[in-house]
């Protein structure tokens, strides 16, 4: 009984981390990548917060090395000099009242937390607040960080070092990246403090990068001595942070996510891996009926899930086939599919444009980040893809939010890419990536009456300005997906959205 009673408190523990919080009904996060404090304050409340998204995960806050020989690159910031709050991306007060604004319309924070290293050894310097580094001596004054923070002795990981050595991967240099020993007390304190300020200023939670080059054991002493979620900023009391921790892992290597499991979340990098190959054709839609667990991934409640991140977009960390903004047909109907299903707790990627891999987000010659752009047609300008305010990507939010947790039933394939699902009786979504058009009569679950599809437009008043479904006093409804049509995909939801 006191055995039941230990593993029980362990499993309540876990669970705990493993809540986004997310304000009622609202259910995705989306990654504003390299996004300026003020601009997502602004976009939680002209468009995050009304169209129903949950968070929005933020680039990392805390002072980083400006590389100027690379001309501003966006990893600069994976390369941290100090824990004071100011980036490129805003200052403290900024960040802080960001924050508050987006808790005010119901979009939590989530910080893409950096701590299994600092910088590499560059010519420069100095960080984004004129705080400076000595790399011969692991000098990080504005921490401050000396010799002693670091793992002893220096190695650096090399490509078999996954393979074989846990110990290597979590101990030596990550690129070249000084590694910081977790199991330093001190270092404990400096990132825990720098953790618990963010909560104190409301953010909901954290992504851990770098998690798999960290010990478990560590992770879970630092996790424990974070403060509870802010009562201030609507949280209810005693919710702790929730914590996805990035682990790259298809299997095989020294190094594997279910070490990470009993603590928090995990990114689920073959979710999109999956995903990917079917929808550019590598494999067919039909074997999706049982996707979940039975391919290999995450329970659904440990996942943290997307198609693309800001590394594997580039072709790195687990990058190869991704499909990303630059094939949006594809891209559309893999991420329509992301959150049409209920697995996982997904995030949507929204990028700027670019072709070099290094490339900055868009800035002016003094390195400053330029605001995207709103043009009258919601998408974005000076550069920025916004794949967020796709009305495709956006309505299908709408679509996850009104199915809740309902399960997908109907499932109906042509034994190729045609599929289609229902969502309790909330929602039904079809699919075609055939090059045949589909036209069939399906189980569509909802109750009698008309919709507007959300994909090939949407509702006017009391016009579709796309497809409009007619659903029979059976359920059953026409539903026809040309092969040459702009989208891949039709979708229709019992919500205010869709329903005439
Ligand atoms: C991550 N997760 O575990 C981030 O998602 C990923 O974006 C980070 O790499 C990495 N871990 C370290 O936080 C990125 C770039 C790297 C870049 C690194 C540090 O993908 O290319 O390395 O950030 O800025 C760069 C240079 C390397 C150099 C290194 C050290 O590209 O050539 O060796 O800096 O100076
Ligand atoms: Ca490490």
């Amino acid at each position: 009984m006191f055995r039941l009673i230990l593993c029980l408190a362990a499993l309540t523990v876990a669970l705990a981390y493993k809540n986004p919080h997310y304000a009622s009904g609202r259910t995705a996060m989306v990654h504003l990548f390299e996004w300026k404090w003020d601009d997502i304050a602004a976009e939680c409340e002209r468009f995050l917060g009304p169209r129903g998204f949950g968070g929005v995960q933020v680039s990392p806050v805390n002072e980083n090395l400006e590389i100027w020989s690379f001309q501003r690159p966006w990893w600069e910031r994976y390369q941290p000099i100090s824990y004071r709050l100011i980036t490129r991306s805003g200052n403290e007060q900024q960040f802080a009242s960001m924050v508050r604004r987006c808790n005010n319309v119901g979009v939590r924070i989530y910080v893409d937390t950096v701590f299994n290293h600092m910088t590499g050894t560059w010519n420069e310097h100095t960080g984004t607040d004129g705080s400076t580094a000595n790399y011969s001596q692991w000098s990080y004054p504005s921490v401050p960080y000396g010799r002693n923070d670091f793992n002893i002795p220096q190695c650096v990981i090399s490509g078999d070092d996954y393979y074989c050595c846990a110990d290597r991967v979590r101990n030596c240099e990550l690129n070249g990246l000084k590694d910081l020993y977790q199991g330093s007390e001190y270092v404990r304190t400096q990132i825990v403090n720098f953790m618990n300020h963010l909560i104190s200023l409301g953010v909901a939670g954290f992504r851990i990068d770098a998690a798999k080059h960290m010990w478990p054991g560590d992770l879970s002493v630092i996790y424990d001595r974070l403060h509870n979620l802010s009562t201030t900023y609507g949280f209810p009391s005693g919710a702790r942070p929730f914590i996805y921790q990035e682990v790259i892992d298809f299997g095989y290597e020294a190094v594997s996510r279910d070490e990470y499991t009993p603590l928090a979340a995990v990114t689920e990098f073959k979710f999109g891996r999956e995903l990917s190959r079917a929808f550019n054709g590598k494999n067919r839609l039909r074997w999706f009926y049982n996707w979940g667990t039975s391919w290999g991934l995450l329970a659904s409640s440990d996942a943290l899930n997307f198609i693309d991140n800001h590394d594997n977009q580039r072709g790195s960390g687990g990058g190869g086939d991704i499909l990303t903004y630059k094939q949006p047909k594809q891209y559309k109907g893999a991420i329509a599919f992301m959150l049409a299903h209920p697995y996982g707790w997904p995030r949507v990627m929204s990028s700027y444009a670019f072709t070099n891999n290094d490339a900055g987000p868009p800035m002016d010659s003094s390195g400053n980040t330029v605001s995207a752009s709103i043009n009258p047609d919601n998408s974005c300008g000076n550069g920025w893809i916004c794949e967020h305010r796709w009305s495709q990507i956006y309505g299908m939010v709408a679509f996850r939010n009104c199915v809740g947790n309902t399960n997908v039933t109907n499932w109906w394939d042509n034994n190729s890419n045609q599929i289609a699902f229902c969502r309790g009786n909330q929602g039904f979504v079809a699919f075609n990536n055939d090059n045949w058009d589909l036209n069939q009569t399906l189980q569509t679950c909802l109750p009698t009456g008309s919709y507007c599809d959300i994909i090939s437009g949407g509702k006017s008043g009391n016009s579709c300005t796309g497809k409009r479904i007619n659903v029979g006093w059976d359920g059953r409804a026409s539903i026809i997906l040309g092969a040459n049509e702009y989208d891949m995909v039709l979708a229709i939801h019992a919500g205010i959205e869709s329903r005439l």
